[in-house]
């Protein structure tokens, strides 16, 4: 993508920073974020900061006002928050969302959207194709199984340009917080020598994929011509939490030892991508093994 007018929503949070970080010098960008879990030090410069909400009409409208594509990051993305507080994540995560899709037609912009492999609930096939069933086990997953519903009826209603991206486990630099995901819980608890804690066997398994992958995918979705469809992201490749605690031990050099506690309610079991949809038609091909990842992480590299 280059010469564009392009908005990211919670372009100052994980995934949305390093979108911009590889827009921004191609492209007139803009983020839109509430700093919520955002940081200001994450964006370039040299892009254009919206202090707002996705909920608030004006701030949006401030934000989209000529784009030409809209990477529609921003969310509330803790799911055990959305199991307490459901209406909460909602408002955010479907009705705002709702909002910037309904920017994107009057601007007639290109949507991506950031869905999920939380639309999947527990899979009834491996690994998970894009027309598995979905049964979500969470509002988190719910929310994002509309958005991405959603965003194919724009496709279809009303001839818009959308596309949106199931992520399946992102990490990579920046990701932090308490909703953080597994690799930097165990990175920092392997770099401060504290027990690394499994929660459960550890034989289950996830599809870790870097954040540079995710970043590739989005631009990809940017300018296909395959329109209204969803995406597999993911490496096609699963680890299990065991052999991620083993690798980060060894990649750290750490003497924490590795121990199990209580399993988390509800845990899905096993998750891992078929990416072959996404790579027929997007020419998406994740590069970074977990092992290369982890040691990247690891060296600040
Ligand atoms: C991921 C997504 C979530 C949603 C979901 C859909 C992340 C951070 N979260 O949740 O947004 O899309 O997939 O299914 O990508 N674990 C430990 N020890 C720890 C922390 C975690 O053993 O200290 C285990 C945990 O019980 C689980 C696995 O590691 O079995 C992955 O946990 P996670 O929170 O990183 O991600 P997940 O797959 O629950």
């Amino acid at each position: 993508i280059r010469d564009s007018t392009v908005l990211v929503t919670g372009g100052a949070g994980f995934i949305g920073s390093h979108l911009v970080e590889a827009l921004d010098p191609h492209n007139d960008v803009r983020v839109l974020d509430n700093f919520s879990s955002g940081d200001r030090a994450h964006v370039p410069d040299s892009a254009t900061v919206i202090e707002g909400d996705i909920g608030d009409p004006i701030a949006l409208q401030r934000a989209a006002d000529g784009v030409d594509i809209i990477f529609h990051h921003a969310a509330l993305v803790s799911v055990a928050q959305s199991v307490d507080a459901p209406r909460r994540s909602n408002r955010t995560n479907l009705d705002a969302s709702l909002l910037v899709l309904e920017q994107a037609r009057r601007e007639d912009a290109r949507v991506v959207v950031a869905s999920s492999a939380a639309v999947y609930g527990h899979p009834d096939e491996l690994p998970v194709s894009e027309t598995t069933s979905r049964d979500p086990t969470s509002p988190y997953g719910v929310q994002k199984l509309a958005l991405d519903q959603y965003t194919r009826l724009y496709a279809d209603l009303y001839g818009l340009e959308t596309v949106a991206l199931r992520y399946f486990n992102v990490y990579g630099p920046r990701q932090q917080g308490p909703y953080s995901g597994v690799i930097s819980t165990f990175l920092e608890q392997a770099r401060s020598d504290e027990p690394i804690t499994i929660e459960g066997d550890g034989k289950q398994t996830r599809d870790f994929v870097h954040v540079s992958d995710v970043v590739q995918a989005n631009i990809q979705a940017g300018t296909t011509a395959a329109i209204g469809a969803a995406y597999n992201v993911g490496t096609g490749e699963r680890t299990s939490i065991r052999e991620l605690a083993e690798t980060i031990r060894e990649a750290t050099d750490s003497s924490s030892p590795i121990v199990h506690r209580d399993s988390r309610p509800g845990d899905i079991r096993h998750s891992g991508a078929d990416v072959s949809r996404a790579k027929h038609e997007l020419g998406f091909d994740a590069r970074v093994g977990l092992e290369s990842g982890v040691r990247a992480l690891v060296d600040g590299t």
